[in-house]
């Protein structure tokens, strides 16, 4: 067959439900769904599996050189899978064909080792279904490498507004096929030298997110602009087929500024183009050559103003936070409010120069610079293939200050711009038919997830969840972490968020839960559990209930075989405020296996099958 009918077969498939999808979300829900549906009626499997609108991509059949021979690996598609056997799915047999002719006969595998192969080489393979080849892959002429060299355009280097040089390196990669032959295309975030933590003081280079092609072209450049502030927190850039039309999409979180760069074949530019601003922020005065960073200055009097208003901010004015800032930093009453600008400025030196070194002496907010704390900020849809926007709607949640709301001036260490530019995202079968994105900002204080479908012309918002801002009585100086939020369903989501987050159907009803780190968000967005456990003797507060809580490293699938259904092993952050160190959970349930009182954060954890002698993984 000719490549062209090859994909017209494939293109019919498509109605049918396709290819696996190789990972979502950190884990295979998809394949852990199906496992449960297997335990079912093969039909009723089958059935299901027709619904849920996957990507259509072709065999993807490669091949790479090895000291043994010519190593091919090429896909299963989801329509073909029969069964599973101990060794993994069923389904049909294929020959592998080496220039022409059939060299071998590969079952309930999707790989072969061709010891007599040559660089010269060119193979093909066919799927076998009643003893008919029903297929015939495209092509394979070996790699010269045992890796493919994808070619990447590396950005210019740059220079920030204090005179600091940069140069960038090729950061997150994601993948999608954007213009449906079956095939993938790659996206590559472009992180500058000078990248910061949220967490970290001064100016980054702007973000890049390529698009290229598996031969290389690079197709477009998104430039996210001087208002998205780079980092590993700022972008997460979701590449789904979100609209079921066989070709991805892009989603990521935008502002005035961010344009899309299209090239010649030759690597030129030949259009730039900003993204379209809300009408009501052009009536307002917002442009794309806005630029919001904050200079030293800049943020100095971003605090006077915050100061000058403090008698009208809703928190006091409720009075939930001190009346007064003297009351906020614990001095004797001084001045009259609303406060003189003079007065405010007095108020800031002193906040600047006296009271935050007092909490911390790291903390330097004289020199805090580079962070975005103004501004519009959107969510795009962008043309997977073009980088043609599609639509920019307003991200939501807002950012609505600089942090305090959000805690980042309560605790010792004084960090504005930093819980607040939290963000997560992932591509998730809520409804077990279709993907949703989902996205997320903050995790240490208030706590949000959105999640959208995309019908192809619009975002249409699913559903939200928002645990409300954490209780303060001081924002300058309170513990708001571990704090129930203000919402009476999702208030303890709050302090359960981790650094990633992952899309699994945990109770095996063929929709995908949001594992939320300690928590977990039912399919319809309603709470499924926020984990908690009783603080050990060891802890200096034993016998209370605290959150097993944040934590860096997350892994979610069927850890224990021997058990029914995925398991969530997680590290936890809390140290001696939390109930483990590390702790493996039921996924459907939230209920502790296991876990240990470390007493410190504890950082990093895994996964994984290091001893074959053990039945499941290890963790
Ligand atoms: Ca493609
Ligand atoms: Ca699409
Ligand atoms: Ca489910
Ligand atoms: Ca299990």
């Amino acid at each position: 067959m000719k490549k062209g009918i090859i994909i017209g077969f494939y293109r019919k498939l498509l109605a049918a439900a396709l290819i696996i999808p190789l990972m979502i979300g950190g884990s295979s829900p998809l394949f852990a769904a199906e496992s449960h549906d297997l335990e079912g009626s093969p039909q009723e499997a089958n059935a299901k599996a027709s619904r849920i609108q996957l990507e259509y991509l072709d065999r993807g059949i490669v091949s790479a050189p090895t000291s043994e021979g010519i190593f091919l690996s090429w896909r299963l598609l989801a329509d073909e899978v029969t069964g599973y056997s101990g060794k993994g799915l069923t389904g049909p047999i294929f020959h592998v064909y080496r220039d022409g002719a059939k060299i071998a006969v590969v079952e309930n595998s999707t790989n072969y080792l061709d010891p007599s192969g040559t660089s010269s080489s060119t193979y093909y393979v066919s799927a076998v279904i009643d003893g008919k080849e029903v297929d015939q892959s495209a092509d394979s002429a070996p790699w010269s490498s045992p890796y493919y060299d994808l070619k990447l355009q590396k950005p210019a280097a740059g220079m920030t507004p204090a005179g600091e040089p940069y140069t960038y390196s090729a950061n997150d990669a994601s993948i999608g096929d954007v213009d449906g032959d079956g095939q993938y295309e790659f996206f590559v975030k472009w992180d500058p030298s000078n990248s910061k933590d949220v967490s970290q003081i001064g100016y980054t280079g702007n973000t890049y997110i390529d698009c290229y092609t598996l031969e290389g072209t690079l197709l477009y450049r998104i430039d996210l602009g001087v208002n998205i502030r780079s980092g590993a927190h700022y972008t997460q850039f979701m590449v789904y087929d979100f609209d079921g039309d066989g070709k991805a999409e892009m989603m990521l979180k935008t502002a005035p500024g961010t344009k899309i760069l299209r090239y010649d074949p030759a690597g030129n530019m030949t259009s730039q183009r900003y993204i379209t601003l809300l009408p009501e922020d052009v009536k307002a005065g917002y442009s794309n050559q806005d630029d919001y960073r904050l200079s030293k200055d800049g943020y100095y009097e971003h605090m006077v103003s915050l100061f000058m208003n403090w008698h009208q901010h809703e928190e006091v004015a409720s009075g939930h936070w001190p009346a007064t800032l003297e009351e906020s930093f614990g001095m004797e009453k001084k001045y009259s409010y609303p406060l003189s600008r003079t007065d405010a400025e007095s108020l800031v030196d002193d906040f600047m120069d006296r009271y935050a070194p007092q909490r911390s002496a790291r903390n330097n907010l004289r020199a805090f610079e580079g962070f975005i704390v103004e501004g519009p900020e959107y969510l795009s849809v962008f043309e997977g293939a073009t980088g043609k926007e599609l639509e920019t709607i307003r991200y939501k949640p807002g950012r609505h200050d600089d942090g305090l709301m959000w805690g980042d001036y309560a605790m010792a260490r004084i960090e504005p711009g930093n819980r607040v530019d939290r963000f997560l995202a992932a591509v998730a079968y809520l409804d077990g038919v279709q993907p949703y994105a989902v996205f997320a900002r903050g995790y240490y204080t208030r706590s949000t997830l959105v999640s959208y479908q995309w019908d192809g012309k619009h975002l249409k918002e699913h559903w939200y969840v928002d645990s409300g801002w954490t209780p303060m009585t001081n924002p300058f100086n309170d513990s708001p972490h571990g704090r129930d939020g203000t919402d009476a369903v999702f208030g303890t989501l709050t302090t359960q968020g981790a650094h990633s987050l992952s899309a699994a159907d945990v109770d095996g009803d063929g929709k995908q839960e949001i594992v939320y780190g300690s928590a977990t968000i039912d399919h319809d967005g309603t709470l499924l559990y926020s984990s908690m456990d009783v603080l050990p003797p060891q802890n200096a507060d034993p016998g209370t209930v605290a959150r097993l809580g944040h934590g860096d490293a997350m892994h979610v699938t069927d850890i224990d075989p021997d058990r029914p259904g995925l398991e969530i092993f997680m590290v936890h952050e809390g140290g001696t405020y939390a109930p483990y160190g590390y702790s493996l959970r039921d996924a459907a349930t939230g209920e502790l296996l296991y876990g240990g009182y470390t007493g410190k954060d504890t950082g990093r954890g895994m996964i994984g099958d290091i001893d074959p002698d053990q039945r499941g993984l290890e963790t």
